[in-house]
């Protein structure tokens, strides 16, 4: 009775003082730290140093100490518990100018505790889940994180809320690669902040421009673990995030999985939690793009939102994937530069060649969301995406890279390189077509499984082309004089009659009056009536399927017409038209 007396004393003295709960990194254990206690990682490392210390040089010393006195290590000061901070307006212009570095808000950045709270965002299915999972029976993990340029304090929340919020049996290593930054910051003085950090953490300058693809090879060839983890370098993760990653990656060594990655705001660093309805997708452009998990899919996993999402793609940037695995599928395409391109290949990959990949819902990690990128792409930004893109679709599209070329016409200009050694890859892996990911991971894709065209719809009479204008939703559908380019003159008919530039579909809009008018509309994954359209080769006719009427170009618009008598402005060429 004595001990439970205690023990509730202790419990009430806890909430009391609203003690945060943390994990001791030193011994995997819990560890409480006091209202207004810090853990800095110098206090800690006296504890029980990782590495015996070599000789340091005084300025690398005084350096670290200048930037450590910058740094917040008061897990109560702004920004905790998840808040954002918002700056004085008399800082506006200094601000700004600290933006420009990381393209987000530097200074608020600077301002929050690099160990602050983070809410526990899980459900409480979540959370029992995690609290089955036997820890001690789970392989052991590298992370690694990649950077070019990144800032001190995003680097250094993210660093403490893996050492944190991780058991440290789990943690074999952390791995940094340093991808030819120019910041000082990230040099000597980082490596000798690693050091007294209670976890192992390694440091690799990579002596030029790798970009993140090659650097993330700098850090998996060199990882001990069983299993890997990629993150970027502004991202922190919350209360039991690993071990739901790991179980699901230990039970099937094929298996990739993400965490839910939720928004850590640019502008304040607020955590905004993300859906847990939300997986991973690509557009015609072959951007990575978020949609709303199908019915399908919810009624697969039972509606049990603890459950992993099987994703056709992920975001790129955080993964755990088994190492032998990630090496037997071929890792990634290093002929891939600087940023982008990687994340669909690799996406494609694991399903096409016999993984899978989930978005593990009981695991959530932030991630500073930008709106521009802070850094270079030697080479050219355009021609560097456009290179990687065009890898993708060369080695794993099939017949449907038309869909990517004839939106991003620019892409078939740049040279995508040797492609070779990937497509013997897929050769040996014998690696399953496109279409079979379509039909099978993936119907609910922008690009349709089934098509009978792709390409401009052009009326020979006036030489006008059907034309988004550049539009995704409007009043009235728009057409142009031919270009034979592609780009906002590039349609499909599908199987199912939709006639659609990437997610933008051709609708027959009935309104108040009696006529009824041609609309760009989003596209739904179960076409509606007024999305059916058939085309007639003989009459050259597009046929809205319900009313039977006829689309024609009136003035500078699409309109539905009757469709006799024949007239010209009804007439239409469907490039690559196969019934
Ligand atoms: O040349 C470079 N060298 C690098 O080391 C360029 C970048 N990097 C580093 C960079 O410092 C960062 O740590 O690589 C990491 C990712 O770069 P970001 O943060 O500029 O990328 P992003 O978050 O804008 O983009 C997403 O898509 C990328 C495509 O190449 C990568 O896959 C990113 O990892 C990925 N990020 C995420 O998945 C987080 C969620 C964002 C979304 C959607
Ligand atoms: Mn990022």
């Amino acid at each position: 009775l004595g001990w439970l007396v205690i023990d509730v004393i202790i419990l009430f003295y806890t909430l009391d003082n609203s003690a945060i709960q943390t994990r001791n990194v030193l011994r995997g254990e819990r560890l409480t730290l006091e209202k207004g206690e810090t853990a800095h990682p110098l206090a800690l490392a006296e504890k029980q140093p990782q590495h015996q210390e070599e000789h340091v040089d005084p300025e690398t010393e005084e350096a670290l100490n200048n930037l450590l006195a910058g740094t917040s290590f008061d897990v109560n000061g702004p920004g905790s518990n998840g808040e954002g901070v918002n700056i004085d307006p008399s800082k506006d212009a200094e601000m700004k100018e600290m933006f420009k570095q990381n393209q987000f808000n530097l200074m608020a950045s600077n301002l929050i505790s690099v160990n602050r709270t983070l809410p526990d965002y899980r459900s409480s299915k979540c959370k029992s889940n995690t609290d089955s999972i036997n820890v001690k029976e789970l392989p052991s993990v590298s992370i690694i994180i990649v950077f070019h340029n990144e800032a001190w304090t995003t680097l250094l929340r993210g660093l403490y809320s893996i050492i944190y919020r991780s058991p440290r049996n789990l943690l074999e290593e952390i791995i940094l690669i340093d991808d030819y930054s120019d910041r000082a910051h990230l040099k000597k003085p980082l490596d000798l902040f690693v050091q007294r950090l209670p976890v192992p953490v390694h440091i690799v300058h990579l002596p030029e421009r790798s970009g993140l693809i090659r650097a993330r090879l700098a850090g998996s060839d060199i990882a001990k673990g069983k299993v890997l983890l990629f993150l970027d370098a502004h991202i922190e993760v919350t209360e039991g995030w690993l071990p739901p990653l790991i179980t699901r990656v230990h039970e099937d060594r094929k298996r990739v999985v993400a965490p839910i990655i939720d928004v850590i705001s640019d502008d304040t660093f607020e955590y905004v939690t993300a859906s847990d309805t939300t997986w991973g997708g690509f557009n015609w452009h072959l951007n990575f793009r978020w949609y709303t998990v199908p019915e399908r899919e919810m009624s697969r996993r039972n509606y049990d939102r603890a459950s992993p999402i099987r994703t056709p793609t992920i975001a790129g940037g955080l993964f755990a994937v088994d190492k032998q695995f990630f090496y037997d599928i071929g890792t990634y395409d290093k002929g891939m530069q600087v940023w982008g391109g990687e994340n669909l290949e690799i996406s494609f990959r694991v399903w096409m060649c016999g993984g899978s990949l989930e978005i593990h819902p009981c695991s959530r990690v932030g991630h500073v969301f930008r709106k521009q990128t802070p850094y270079t792409f030697p080479g050219g930004t355009a021609k560097v995406i456009h290179h990687n893109a065009a890898r993708t679709a060369e080695v794993w599209m099939d017949e449907y890279k038309q869909f990517f070329y004839s939106m991003v016409p620019a892409a078939k200009q740049v040279d995508a390189g040797d492609v070779s050694p990937r497509l013997k890859l897929r050769e040996t892996l014998q690696c399953k077509t496109f279409r079979w990911y379509l039909e099978n991971i993936y119907p609910e894709a922008p690009v349709p499984a089934t098509y009978l065209s792709i390409g401009e719809i052009s009326n020979p009479a006036t030489k006008l082309c059907f034309d988004t204008m550049g539009k995704k939703t409007g009043e009235s559908a728009g057409v142009s004089p031919c270009h034979g380019i592609g780009g906002n003159q590039a349609w499909s008919l599908t199987k199912e009659g939709q006639i659609r530039s990437d997610e933008t579909c051709i609708s027959a809009f009935r309104g108040f009056s009696t006529s009824t008018t041609i609309r760009l509309e989003k596209c739904t994954v179960t076409p509606s009536e007024k999305h059916i359209f058939s085309y007639d080769e003989e009459k050259k006719h597009i046929i809205h399927v319900q009313s039977g009427k006829c689309i024609a170009v009136k003035a500078n618009v699409l309109e539905l017409e009757d469709c006799e008598p024949l007239n010209s402005q009804m007439s239409w060429n469907v490039a690559n038209y196969q019934a």
